[in-house]
């Protein structure tokens, strides 16, 4: 196959075979795909940790400082950090993704790095699947943490947060009453909470605001972790790990001021806590055997869907819609009237 010679110089940590390997993802080429299936067998090692928020909540600056910390971590070996920045917002225009090269310059020149924007318009499935090929390559390149910045919108969350084996959900100051509706979605996707900007004078609110959504959202588990750490909403550090492997993981909340590398390192520490608590739990393995299945399933139902379309008469789907939409028959009839 044409793609094996690529599919080493990725395995080897080849980082203009890797880019390439990115590009002919996010290109939906066939070159793309028959590297990512080459791949697979050497994906699954790579810690996945997406990092989502609002636009301009902090994300790319935090991002930039967590990567940091691993790179030069105090104790132990240095990490190897992918960075895919995903931002559906804005496709083409270069601006977000010049930005995001700007606050990730400190990085830049350390090969231990590799970071790569996706400035692909496209559904918010496809866009989940892109990200989930891109971490694969990253994956099998040898980076051992992945860090995936998304754009808080909704399904796209959702859906990172599915690929990702830790979320962490970025909300920064003054965003008033909106707090409210922190949609409860968020902190339930949400395995470490930041409030970014924690230099910023509103932030005790929003700590304060989010530390009651959670308390609402972990009734017992927050009066656990209360007793634990947070017993003040100044920007303090927060300290969440304890020696030992905790059974419930009660997501912490921090204030960070990413811009000055401020509460990056209890964050780090919470990452890493988080990976620990989910493979001494059987989470992790759960976590990917729940994913890979329902990627499975999501295949076969399209091939069978489309297989299915190929056969029908369409004016018969016409016939049965048009029945279904006049309440001639139910929707579970219709079904059987058009197999
Ligand atoms: N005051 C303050 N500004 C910050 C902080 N973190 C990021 N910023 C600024 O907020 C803006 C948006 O940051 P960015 O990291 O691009 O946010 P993103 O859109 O979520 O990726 C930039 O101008 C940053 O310099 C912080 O902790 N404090
Ligand atoms: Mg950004």
């Amino acid at each position: 196959m044409k793609s094996i010679g690529n599919a080493q110089a990725v395995l080897a940590g080849d980082r203009r075979a890797i880019a390439r390997a990115l590009t002919e993802v996010e290109n939906d080429t066939k070159f793309g795909s028959a590297l990512l299936d080459e791949l697979f067998v050497y994906t699954g090692k790579a810690h996945l940790v997406g990092v989502t928020g609002s636009p301009g909540a902090g994300k790319s600056s935090l991002v930039n400082q967590i990567a940091k910390i691993f790179r030069k971590p105090k104790v132990g070996q240095p990490v190897r950090v992918g960075i895919v920045a995903v931002d559906p917002s804005s496709p083409f225009t270069g601006g977000a993704i010049l930005g995001d090269r700007v606050r990730m310059r400190d990085l830049s020149g350390d090969s231990g790095v590799f970071i790569r924007s996706m400035a692909t318009r496209g559904t918010l499935g496809g866009l989940a699947k892109k990200t989930s090929a891109f971490a694969q390559i990253l994956d099998a390149a040898g980076y051992e943490l992945i860090l995936i910045e998304t754009v808080g919108a909704g399904q796209s969350e959702v859906d990172i947060a599915r690929l990702a084996h830790t979320t962490i959900v970025v909300e920064s100051p003054g965003m008033g009453d909106d707090i409210q509706a922190i949609k409860a979605g968020i902190l339930e996707i949400a395995d470490i909470l930041v409030v970014n900007k924690a230099d910023q004078p509103m932030a005790d609110l929003t700590l304060r605001a989010l530390k009651a959504n959670l308390d609402l959202a972990h009734p017992q588990q927050f009066s656990a972790f209360d007793r634990m750490h947070l017993h003040t909403l100044a920007f303090e550090p927060i300290p969440i790990v304890s020696s030992d492997v905790p059974d419930i993981w009660f997501p912490p909340l921090f204030p960070t001021v990413s811009t000055r590398g401020e509460g990056i390192e209890l964050l780090v520490e919470a990452i890493v806590a988080h990976k620990a608590y989910l493979q001494d739990n059987g989470q992790w393995q759960q976590r990917e055997a729940a994913r890979l299945q329902e990627e499975l399933n999501d295949l076969l139902l399209s091939y069978f869907a489309s297989q299915w379309r190929m056969q029908v008469n369409k004016s018969k789907i016409e016939e049965v819609v048009h029945d279904l939409l006049a309440r001639k028959y139910s929707p579970q009839q219709s079904l059987k009237r058009l197999l």
